[in-house]
Order: structure tokens, then sequence, then C-alpha cells
């Protein structure tokens, strides 16, 4: 069994703490806006890693954004995605097994991306911050 490896980033390992004591009834927002908590492989050590995202849902689809703030490079669970789709997707108290896709198809990631910035607008300021295309996944049950 994989071992798992909290966040060296403070703040966001004390959210998943939180949620994961809790079931999911506690912890499942940021700034009054839903999250979600993907469980995800790393692509180097085969780890379980936990990465809380904003939660944006499309008729059963999640999209994940690898936004990281605007940060000139991606975060790096975009590689453990890249490499492991398959991924569990809590929202509150319950957890889904689905397989995550980088969006690239034109029409459908502006679909996504739109419903992005309406669930979180600051990804929109994030996007002006980088020239590097935050990358979009669509999560989607197994
Ligand atoms: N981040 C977003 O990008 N988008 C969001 O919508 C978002 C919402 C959000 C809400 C609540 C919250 O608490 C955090 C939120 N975050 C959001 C932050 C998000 O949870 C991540 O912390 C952030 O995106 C940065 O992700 P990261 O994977 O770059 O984290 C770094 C700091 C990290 O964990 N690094 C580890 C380390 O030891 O330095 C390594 C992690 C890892 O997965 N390693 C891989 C492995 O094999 O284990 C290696 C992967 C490789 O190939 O390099």
């Amino acid at each position: 069994m994989p071992e798992y490896i909290p966040s060296p980033t403070e703040w966001v390992r004390k959210q998943v703490e939180q949620i994961e004591a809790s079931g999911g009834k506690e912890g499942m927002e940021l700034r009054g806006m839903r999250v979600v908590l993907v469980t995800n492989t790393g692509a180097k050590t085969g780890a379980i890693r936990k990465t809380p995202l904003m939660r944006v849902e499309v008729d059963g689809t999640y999209v994940l954004v690898a936004s990281k703030g605007g940060a000139p490079e991606h975060p790096v669970w975009y590689h453990n995605l890249m490499a492991h789709p398959d991924v569990l997707v809590r929202d509150g108290e319950v957890e889904r097994r689905m397989r995550v896709r980088l969006v690239t198809e034109p029409t459908e990631r502006a679909r996504l991306w739109t419903a992005a910035v309406a669930a979180y607008p600051p990804y929109a300021e994030y996007q002006t911050k980088t020239d590097r295309q935050i990358p979009v996944f669509a999560a989607e049950p197994v």
C-alpha cells in the first residue's frame, strides 16, 4: 500500500486534515467557495497525494484547474494526473473514483474554463499573471 505524503504547504495540509477528520463535513470551503479533495498518485514517488481544488462541477464532470495562483510553472500535481489519471474526488461526504483527462480541444476547454471562472472568478486573474496556459482537466466518473 503506497504511503500518503502530506503537502509541504502548511495551510493546505491543515485543510486536508480537517476534511479527512470530518469525513468531508468540514473544511470543504475556501473564502466561502466550495472545494473538492483530489487524491492522486505521485508521478515519481508513487505516493498518495491529496490536493484540495476549487469545486467546479458541470453535468457530473469535475473541472480541475492547475492554476497554482498564476505561478509561472504548473503545480506538481499536474504531473501526477498526467502520469496516473485514476483519482478519487471527494465532494463533501461523497468520494468518487474518477478518471481525469487533460482538456485540449479548444471549444470544450473554453466551455469548461468559463464554468471554472464562474465558480471561482480569481482563475481569470491568475491566467493574466502567467503566459503558461493554465491546464484544465476533466474528471469523469469511472
Ligand atoms: N491549487 C490549484 O492549482 N487550483 C485550485 O483550484 C486550488 C484550490 C485550493 C483550495 C484549497 C486549498 O487548501 C488549496 C487549493 N489549491 C489549489 C492548492 C493546491 O492544493 C496545491 O497545494 C497547489 O496547487 C500546489 O500543488 P503542488 O502539487 O505543486 O504542491 C507542492 C507544494 C507539493 O506538494 N510538492 C511536494 C513536495 O514535496 O515538494 C511534491 C508533491 C508531489 O506530488 N510530488 C510528486 C510525487 O511523485 O510524489 C512528483 C511529481 C513530479 O513529477 O515532479
